[in-house]
């Protein structure tokens, strides 16, 4: 699976393999600030998705080029959509695929990172960024609104009154203070913020995939449910894990003083 991505010449997207385990897409449209085109939006999920399916590849990270992350949707290609196109060309479902991946997706951003461009940031499950990253909701600008979380999970990572700033009146954050406002994980310098991303996508490949997969399900739903609910969800994993492999050998691994040999079972 691995090496047929590798073979299929994209014309929007890179996709490398920089570290085991570690499946690396860049979103590849310098000219146009890697506006967000359908056909750019296909490539990277068909790939993601490969790579999610790929038992080789245990974390995932999207990144632009240095320069741009992604400057949002691309507006030529919106600027004449009645709302049935929208729908009936997929430019909503294809933008749904990034949540149904069960592996972690790590967003590497240096530069813009605008609109479209910020809530594919945010739908991923961590964010490493570069000093030279800019967030921001700009859609306001082109009388409309986020349409890809841009309203929702923004508030919920950064709080109302600072997402209303955003989305109403197109405050934008650098890295440093999406780093301050919980947007981020980390801030590198732009020489080695994708080093930094593939250095986390790195630790969390090494480690037992069945329990992280459970544990960023676990986690999302913290953002979905009530307390009680999400609390019960939980345990329900926890107690799930108990019938894998990996488990057994993480606690006799502990017991024995010893490194763990993940089977991934
Ligand atoms: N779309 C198309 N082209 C874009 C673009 C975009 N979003 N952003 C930049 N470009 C193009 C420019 O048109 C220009 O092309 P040429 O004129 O050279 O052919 C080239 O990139 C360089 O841009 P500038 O000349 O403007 O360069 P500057 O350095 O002066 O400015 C900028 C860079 C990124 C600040 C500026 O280009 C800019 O403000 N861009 C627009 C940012 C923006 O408004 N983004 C939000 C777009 S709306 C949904 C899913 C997604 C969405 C909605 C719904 N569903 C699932 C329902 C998303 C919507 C959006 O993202």
């Amino acid at each position: 699976m691995q090496e047929a991505a590798d073979k299929v010449d994209y014309e929007n997207i890179l996709v490398e393999h920089p570290a085991d385990g570690v499946g690396l897409v860049r979103l590849n449209r310098p000219r146009t600030f890697n506006a967000l085109t359908g056909p750019l939006m296909d490539e990277l999920m068909t790939v993601l998705e490969q790579m999610d399916a790929d038992d080789s590849i245990r974390c995932m990270i999207i990144a632009g080029t240095d320069r741009v992350f992604a400057a949002g949707a691309d507006i030529g290609e919106m600027a004449q959509a009645t709302p049935v196109e929208l729908i009936n060309k997929a430019f909503i479902a294809r933008w749904e695929r990034l949540q149904n991946l069960h592996k972690p997706v790590i967003a590497a951003v240096s530069g813009y990172a605008l609109g479209g461009g910020c809530e594919l940031a945010l739908a991923c499950d961590m964010i490493v960024a570069s000093e030279t990253a800019v967030f921001g909701q700009p859609e306001i600008n082109l009388g409309v609104i986020p349409g890809a979380g841009g309203t929702q999970r923004l508030t919920r990572t950064i709080g109302k009154a600072l997402a209303m700033e955003m989305v109403l009146n197109d405050r934008r954050l650098s890295a440093d203070e999406a780093a301050r406002f919980g947007l981020v994980n980390r801030v590198a310098p732009v020489d080695q913020y994708l080093d930094e991303a593939i250095k986390l996508a790195s630790a969390i490949a090494a480690r037992a995939p069945v329990a992280i997969r459970l544990a960023k399900d676990a986690v999302n739903m913290a953002l979905e449910t009530t307390l009680s609910a999400g609390l019960a969800y939980e345990r329900n994993r926890f107690y799930v894990l108990f019938a894998s492999e990996d488990q057994k050998e993480g606690m006799a691994a502990f017991l024995e003083k010893r490194d763990p040999n993940w089977q991934g079972k």
